[in-house]
């Protein structure tokens, strides 16, 4: 009988340089990067397995930090009575490779004699900066219905989308007969499938590669090793060219999912779980989200409007009004304050009421949000101290820039890790 826990081991591409998304990545990797108040990015991919019963999973990353080995060390535990673990593999320089990870497959090609040493028949290639719940268990079993050598999930994409994704073309039998690598607008035309009736109606008429792939073992050793060895990354070379030589196989979803990868598409992600029914469940039963347990005090809201906002434990709220807004872990909202369509990340810590005191006597601002200030369309990293009276509010209207405070990006303003805005301040 097929057991998908023995059979199949998971690898996490955990993020390359990590510029999309700075400032959030200038102090700590991709996968480390808070979500949803609570999470972590890569408590995503590493919960789709622990669902779909893949417990073995390795998490790529170009450069490790304290806060993700922490974080997978204290809430990855599968206990001495099974083969789990999630193992962190940081680029790590050898006589022979001097560098970085180069991309996607090599970062793979670098971690070979570590994920090799495990038997497993499939190997399940994930990103790091996606939401969405998915039953692997699925994709595995029409992979091997198939008699695929590699299978590619696929979602159909509208047009305005499409240039961000590899798009691809199938035969009757879900075999892929084209890929290209984010085509260029003009080339669109050529591209466009039959994606069923009911995605034709909300025109997404392009098959979109979502970057996780199942490979068969000697596949993949072989196309790293042997066929393609100086590829680097398996959207630009490796796909494209293994359709003419590989049995490659398109798996078909229609669930939600969504890339995070930019500031943008990051900071809508968050403020979409706000929504009344979001289309990302955290209140699902059957795919559940884990995380780190904490063990923190229950929130504390007192005299404020709150309108469609997530608050996660540990916090302590008197702002006046809260709305489309994700609360982070360990929050403090100063009394009259307003958040609008806003991810407070939160804070690592309490402070003593020593050290607040002592603090205020210096004239610094305490760890949280002051009282009377308004926020919108902005994103607090965690640990900002924001004063009395601050004014961060975003819009299309403001340039891109980056200032040591904060960053703007396409009218979201990202108030740095740790920065400190003084009373009175305005963006
Ligand atoms: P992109 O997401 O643009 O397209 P890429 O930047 O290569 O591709 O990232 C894929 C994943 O790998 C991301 O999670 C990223 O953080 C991570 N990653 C990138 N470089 C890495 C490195 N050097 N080391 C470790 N991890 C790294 C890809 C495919 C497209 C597809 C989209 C779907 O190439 O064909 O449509 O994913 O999102
Ligand atoms: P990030 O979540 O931004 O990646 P880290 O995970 O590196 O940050 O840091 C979070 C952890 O560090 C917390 O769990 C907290 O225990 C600890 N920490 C950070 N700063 C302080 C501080 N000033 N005092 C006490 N603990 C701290």
């Amino acid at each position: 009988m097929f057991n998908i826990s023995t059979s199949v081991l998971a690898v996490i591409l955990g993020g390359g340089a990590g510029t999309r998304l700075y400032p959030l990545t200038a102090s700590r990797s991709k996968p480390a990067v808070p979500i949803a108040g609570k999470y972590r990015l890569v408590d995503i991919p590493i919960s789709n397995c622990i669902n779909s019963n893949i417990r073995r999973m390795f998490v790529l990353t170009q450069f490790n930090s304290a806060s993700l080995n922490k974080h997978i060390k204290n809430t990855y535990n599968f206990g001495a009575f099974g083969s789990g673990f999630v193992d962190i593999l940081a680029a790590e320089q050898t006589p022979d490779n001097p560098g970085w990870f180069q991309g996607t497959a090599d970062a793979v090609r670098q971690s070979m004699r570590h994920i090799y040493n495990f038997e497993f028949e499939y190997i399940l290639i994930l990103s790091g900066d996606q939401l969405y719940q998915m039953d692997f268990a699925e994709m595995i079993e029409a992979h091997r219905e198939k008699g695929a050598e590699i299978t590619i999930a696929t979602i159909p994409v509208a047009e305005r989308e499409a240039s961000d994704f590899g798009i691809l073309k199938v035969d009757d039998d879900q075999l892929i007969t084209s890929f290209i690598e984010k085509p260029k607008k003009e080339l669109l035309p050529d591209w466009a499938s039959d994606t069923g009736d009911e995605m034709k109606k909300t025109g997404r008429n392009y098959l979109a590669s979502m970057g996780i792939y199942i490979f068969n073992r000697d596949t993949l050793f072989e196309i790293l090793k042997e066929t393609f060895p100086d590829y680097p990354d398996f959207g630009k070379e490796i796909m494209p060219q293994s359709i003419n030589k590989y049995k490659v196989v398109s798996y078909q979803y229609d669930g939600y999912w969504t890339d995070i990868g930019n500031i943008y598409s990051f900071f809508e992600a968050n403020i979409a779980l706000t929504e009344d029914i979001p289309p990302f469940n955290l209140f699902d039963n059957n795919n559940r989200i884990y995380t780190r347990s904490r063990m923190l005090p229950p929130a504390k809201i007192s005299g404020t409007m709150v309108d469609n906002t997530i608050v996660a434990e540990g916090s302590i709220v008197l702002g006046s009004s809260l709305k489309n807004s994700v609360i982070g872990l360990r929050s403090r909202v100063g009394a009259g304050t307003t958040i609008e369509n806003a991810y407070v990340m939160g804070n690592d810590f309490y402070e003593t009421l020593e050290i607040m005191e002592r603090n205020r006597q210096k004239n610094k601002p305490e760890l949280g949000i002051g009282a009377r200030c308004f926020i919108k369309n902005a994103l607090i990293d965690k640990n900002a101290r924001i004063g009395d009276d601050v004014k961060v509010i975003g819009g299309p209207h403001l340039e891109n820039t980056d200032h040591p405070l904060y960053t703007i990006k396409d009218g979201i303003i990202v108030v740095k890790k740790g920065a400190v805005l003084n009373n009175g301040f305005e963006i």
